[in-house]
């Protein structure tokens, strides 16, 4: 067939695995994004002349397609007011508060919506031009929720997947959404389409027979429009390997070492890694330690909690108002507790080097996750494969999707705070062999079920032998 591309698996994502930096200078400069999807993905897109369409993540950069590294890149491109409408808008400040059961409230604006139709049209017909006959394309994530529809109307001889990496929310709440039934037409264009747990392929059955007249067709799969869709459950992960490796250095050995002493060799550190992101639990923990503080169930003199936090979405309110809340507690906290040279909290508003971060994971005797609501959590996963010691203790919100995997951490509800304290204290005076015992569970399981696997099994499902 004349006019398609040569590419026979197109991956198709918000973001290329390559940044475009422009130097003051006007010169541009691509930087790889290293990412656990590019590096599962890299050996299939290299065996299968696979392409990668995505936006460079700079406002209106115009960028030729080109090769790195025998990838080939699409860079899509997004004005000024597309990142404002259709990014920051319509998927960060609508979709993603509504997906993680509206712990922030979503804005509904027409305008934004508009966008985000526009985009996922650019998308997909970016995607049409380079994917082969016949070829699979792997569509990701929230804001791309309408490619699957309107690729398929493009090229149906294509195989098209689509994978959510945040939760799929309970159908009471979807149905807030003013148009709930273009996002459920637009994901029923996909072959299949993954969730990280079955709950979330749950909800979104009941909606596509609700909304879209889909009809049960066996296990996991529904009918729409003389297509079998196929749902299902595919918990993604982490390369276990690279960052078990990682964590073995003796650089990163040392490196964990000198971080305990250059905080005044506590008797227990308590960390947390995020995205400085509402839905992320923060405010969670700090509450939670402050109190174990005022009630002297922890010690100021020989406990301290560090919080690393990547700055994240820093134009949306939402995420405006949490880093000024965030930095008044974390101040009110050493205001109350800290003697001169020793502040109970240690607060990173930066993004980490890999290396550094895994020895700050190797640091840790108590790595705290409570989210309020998270699709997976891969922290809490690379918690656990940077532990080569066997040693730390992982306490994990319930309401992540890990919580379902990782069954040997401490569990928590977030919005228990006394439980959350008593979980602390527990993963504080844990005697050696129990976290010993929980901690290679947990490692079994993450070994076993890598990103690789991910990968494979939602390919598998699509009918790609990989
Ligand atoms: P995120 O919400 O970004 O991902 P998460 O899965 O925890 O959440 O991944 C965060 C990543 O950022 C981790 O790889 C972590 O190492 C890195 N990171 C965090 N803080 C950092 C720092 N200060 N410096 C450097 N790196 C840092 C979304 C969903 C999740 C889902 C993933 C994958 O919200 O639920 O697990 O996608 O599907």
């Amino acid at each position: 067939m004349t006019g398609h591309g040569k590419a026979e698996f197109v991956v198709v994502a918000n973001r290329l695995p390559v940044d475009l930096e422009r130097a003051p200078d006007g010169s541009d400069n691509w930087k790889r994004s290293p990412g656990g999807l590019v590096t599962a993905l890299e050996p299939i897109l290299r065996t299968r002349q696979g392409a990668w369409v995505g936006w460079p993540g700079l406002a209106d950069a115009e960028a030729e397609p080109f090769e790195d590294d025998g990838l080939q890149l699409h860079p899509v491109t997004l004005s000024t007011d597309d990142v404002e409408n259709y990014y920051e808008g319509f998927s960060n400040d609508t979709l993603w508060p509504l997906y993680h059961d509206v712990v922030a409230p979503p804005s509904y604006h027409r305008h934004w919506w508009q966008a985000y139709a526009q985009v996922n049209e650019r998308f997909a017909a970016a995607a049409a031009e380079v994917a082969a006959e016949g070829a699979t394309v792997w569509v990701q994530d929230y804001q791309l929720q309408l490619v699957p529809g309107m690729l398929r109307e493009l090229r149906p001889d294509l195989r098209i997947g689509f994978f959510l990496h945040i939760p799929f929310p309970p159908v009471e709440l979807f149905l807030q959404l003013p148009w709930r039934e273009q996002i459920v037409r637009g994901l029923l264009g996909a072959d299949l389409v993954g969730f990280h747990t079955p709950g979330g392929a749950r909800n979104f059955r009941q909606l596509a027979t609700q909304l879209a007249g889909a009809t049960a067709a066996g296990h996991g799969h529904v009918a729409y429009r003389g297509r079998t869709v196929k749902l299902g459950a595919f918990p993604i992960s982490i390369d276990f390997e690279a960052l078990d490796d990682l964590s073995r250095k003796p650089e990163v050995v040392a490196r964990a070492a000198e971080i305990r002493q250059e905080l005044g060799d506590p008797r227990h550190l308590l960390l947390g890694v995020d995205r400085l992101d509402y839905t992320k639990g923060i405010d969670v923990r700090l509450r939670a330690f402050e109190e174990l503080l005022g009630e002297e169930r922890v010690s100021a003199d020989d406990t301290m909690f560090l919080q690393i936090a990547t700055p994240s979405r820093e134009r949306v309110e939402h995420y405006i108002r949490l880093r000024a809340e965030i930095e008044q507690t974390v101040g009110r906290i050493n205001g109350d507790y800290s003697r001169i040279g020793r502040p109970p909290v240690h607060y990173l508003h930066q993004s980490l080097p890999r290396d550094e971060l895994t020895a700050f994971y190797l640091a840790a005797d108590v790595m705290l996750v409570t989210p309020l609501r998270d699709g997976m959590n891969l922290v809490a996963k690379e918690y656990i494969a940077a532990r080569h010691d066997d040693a730390g203790v992982l306490v994990l919100s319930e309401f992540t999707g890990a919580a379902r995997e990782l069954t040997s951490a401490l569990l928590v509800n977030p919005h228990d705070i006394n439980g959350v304290k008593a979980a602390v204290v527990q993963a504080l005076e844990m005697p050696r062999d129990e976290a010993r015992r929980r901690m290679k569970t947990l490692r079994r399981h993450v070994k076993r079920h890598d990103v690789d696997r991910w990968a494979r099994s939602f390919l598998d499902a699509l009918g790609l032998p990989t």
